[in-house]
């Protein structure tokens, strides 16, 4: 008899704690914005991410994606999200570094040799700091999805040597280091958010770009860009970010549903990003784009060029950081 007490009020708490649950997540509806368009890595791992989160909140929490930057440039989402009119977003932390300086940290090149490294320090002590830092500035950062090693696409020649970026104008995030590089290692970079790349790139606006392949290849970069040139220069994180005004009127359930899902979309996205990256090569391929690989003496010449960049940033970073950062990668690399 006393078991079958026990079991029954093991059954009642149970339930209890359930309804209460349940009574902590209300009906919502997220917008959440990206970048790229739907058929590439960001658009399927967005879908995940909203399949998720419907799915462990009983469809209480539905989330409705916009590609291609329906909703405004990373930069114009991110201010979105601080005046809480948008509710979600993934885009680059290279735009980020205008809010909080020290994402710039993932804007020095040659930094990263593998993605086995970058997701140690993404997901260690100094990617999760960066991500608490946010707060202050009305933003909740979340994961980091792969967005991945950059490489250099223009319609003038392939680039075998840093000579050969000279009189190329050479479209780049808007982030003050990835200006400094660019310009040093002797382009014309200018800035342009990723939405009006495109037709940029189309009208000669600019004559290049650099972008990870999977990107190159689902923006159709290749329509427009007849030389590929693989430099791995710079490995740049995406980060899945919330509003903070809107984050914080969430019960503790919501947001830990909402931490869930999108710790399930980064593991998906990661994954799905290196799977495609070999595909989206062949397809650069047989669309006709003249691929080369610098020498390894020639990313060494590079690498030496802009080390007065990467000294000037360290010092405005600061150092300490700098010197965390490449501990973690040391420590990663062994
Ligand atoms: C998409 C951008 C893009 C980035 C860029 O919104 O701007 O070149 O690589 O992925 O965040």
């Amino acid at each position: 008899f006393k078991t079958r007490i026990l079991v029954l009020a093991t059954v009642l708490s149970c339930t209890v704690a359930g309804v209460a649950a349940a009574a902590d997540v209300k009906p919502r509806l997220i917008r959440f914005g990206y970048g790229l368009n739907e058929e590439s890595v960001q658009g399927r791992a967005a879908r995940h991410l909203a399949q998720e989160l419907e799915k462990i909140s009983g469809g209480k929490l539905k989330m409705r994606t916009f590609g291609s930057a329906n909703l405004g440039s990373d930069e114009q989402m991110q201010s979105a999200l601080v005046g809480g009119a948008q509710e979600m977003m993934v885009g680059s932390t290279a735009p980020l570094a205008g809010m909080v300086k020290e994402f710039g940290v993932f804007d020095l090149p040659f930094l990263f040799n593998s993605e086995k490294e970058a997701d140690a320090v993404l997901d260690g002590p100094l990617g999760q700091d960066l991500l608490k830092k946010l707060e202050a500035k009305g933003i909740v950062g979340l994961v980091y999805w792969e967005n991945g090693f950059r490489n250099m696409t223009n319609s003038k020649r392939p680039i075998t040597r840093a000579e050969d970026l000279q009189g190329i104008k050479l479209r780049v995030m808007q982030n003050q280091i990835a200006l400094g590089v660019f310009n040093t290692l002797g382009a014309n970079a200018v800035p342009m958010p990723f939405s009006e790349l495109f037709t940029a790139l189309e009208t000669r606006t600019v004559d290049g770009q650099e972008n990870p392949i999977t990107t190159i290849q689902s923006s159709k970069f290749y329509e427009v860009q007849p030389y590929l040139t693989i430099t791995r220069h710079v490995y740049t994180p995406w980060v899945v970010l919330a509003s903070k005004k809107w984050w914080d009127t969430l019960s503790p359930e919501e947001q830990k549903l909402i931490r869930q899902a999108a710790a399930s979309s980064r593991d998906f996205e990661r994954q799905d990003s290196r799977a495609d990256s070999t595909k989206a090569m062949g397809t650069l391929e047989k669309n006709g784009m003249k691929i080369n690989t610098v020498t390894p003496e020639e990313v060494a010449r590079m690498r030496q060029k802009v080390q007065p960049v990467v000294d000037k940033y360290t010092q405005e970073l600061g150092p300490e950081l700098v010197k965390q950062l490449n501990d973690e990668i040391q420590k990663a690399r062994n």
